[in-house]
């Protein structure tokens, strides 16, 4: 067979393939509302066949169920959620372009776990910065508990560097997602910053700490002294928000404090989460209130039972 004819039966069957196609039902690797790329009956002769990029808006929008019983309502159910509702499916197999998208939101949620903070953004709030007993990111992901000790060269640090038993110590850690601190950090500090100078409440010296767990605050605590302790630290990215940052806080840290007795602002990003500067406010406000009742997370929570039911706004959890 020679190269004219080989070119032809390719023809032949990309017409046939083309036919097919129902005009109104959304290909699967070309939905309806997506602009079509392949480009294979040019009169050239190339052959191109070039996919639509899955994260565009109206390709990951697009509804990919063939005939819908109810196709407004499915619209409409698509547009509350950025879950993966309405994608569609080929027998039992999820479509190329379901699994490209998903395999292009598994490489973003990869970048932010395996990123690093900028020092820029550090320098930018003089944040210096220490390690825990954790070597690489490998060993972070799995070993936690590393991740919530500090060296001894980090401990010796923090006692040359740092102010003593301040009301408030801010540390920022990287957590899971170095794109959270990096997004989000330049927004949220001043407003923390100024939030707890105008209401009179002493910060102790900031610092960034390498591979951060949320636990690692205990150990902090052992050399800073203060009532509260804020970590701004990188979510676990999901398959749609990988810049999202958590404070974590709790009255007095120390051996032995558990997550029970911390509280949570989460889900910290503009991109469809709570915006940093809102975040930041929220994160004084309940700062506040921890100092205003010297406790945090369970106990907290009973202590101010009352004051939640009488005055929901200002309750952020
Ligand atoms: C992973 C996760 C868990 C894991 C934690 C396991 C682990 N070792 O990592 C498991 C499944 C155990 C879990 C359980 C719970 N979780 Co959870 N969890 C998450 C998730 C998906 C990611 C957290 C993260 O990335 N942390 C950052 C990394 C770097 O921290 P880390 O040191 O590795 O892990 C610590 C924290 O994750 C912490 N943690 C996890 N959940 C919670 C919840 C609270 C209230 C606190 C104080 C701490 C805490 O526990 C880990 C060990 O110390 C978030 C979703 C989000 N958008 O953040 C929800 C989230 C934080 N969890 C939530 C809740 C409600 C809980 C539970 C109270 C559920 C329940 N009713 O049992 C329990 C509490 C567990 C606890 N530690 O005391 C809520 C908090 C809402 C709020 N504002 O209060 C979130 C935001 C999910 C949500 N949208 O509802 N969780």
């Amino acid at each position: 067979m020679d190269q004219q004819q080989l070119e032809a039966i390719v023809q032949a069957v990309l017409n046939e393939l083309k036919k097919q196609e129902s005009p109104h039902t959304p290909s699967p690797t070309a939905p309806a509302s997506a602009p079509t790329s392949s480009k294979a009956s040019d009169k050239s002769n190339a052959l191109i066949i070039d996919l639509s990029d899955p994260t565009a808006p109206e390709v990951r929008n697009a509804i990919g169920v063939a005939n819908p019983m109810d196709p407004e309502g499915l619209r409409n159910l698509k547009s509350t959620t950025p879950a993966r509702i309405g994608a569609g499916r080929a027998g039992p197999r999820p479509r190329t372009l379901s699994w490209l998208l998903f395999q292009a939101d598994h490489g973003v949620t990869q970048d932010a776990i395996y990123g690093e903070v900028k020092q820029e953004i550090l320098d930018q709030f003089g944040l210096f910065t220490v390690q825990t007993m954790v070597k690489d990111k490998e060993e972070y992901l799995l070993r936690p508990d590393l991740g919530r000790k500090l060296t001894p060269e980090a401990k010796m640090l923090l006692e040359q560097k740092c102010v003593k038993n301040p009301q408030v110590q801010i540390v920022v850690g990287d957590g899971l997602s170095a794109a959270a601190i990096n997004n989000n950090l330049p927004h949220i500090f001043p407003v923390i910053q100024q939030g707890l100078e105008a209401a009179n409440i002493s910060m102790g010296t900031p610092f960034f700490i390498k591979f951060a767990r949320v636990g690692v605050i205990n150990d902090v605590n052992t050399v800073i002294g203060a009532d509260v302790v804020v970590i701004l630290i990188g979510e676990r990215p999901g398959l749609g928000v990988a810049d999202a940052m958590s404070a974590y806080m709790g009255w007095r840290p120390g051996p032995g404090k558990t997550d029970a007795q911390r509280d949570v602002i989460c889900m910290i990003t503009n991109n469809g989460g709570l915006n940093p500067l809102e975040g930041g406010a929220y994160v004084v406000e309940l700062i506040k209130k921890i100092l205003r009742h010297q406790a945090s997370g369970v106990e907290l929570k009973l202590k101010t039972s009352e004051e939640v039911t009488e005055n929901p706004p200002s309750d952020v959890l």
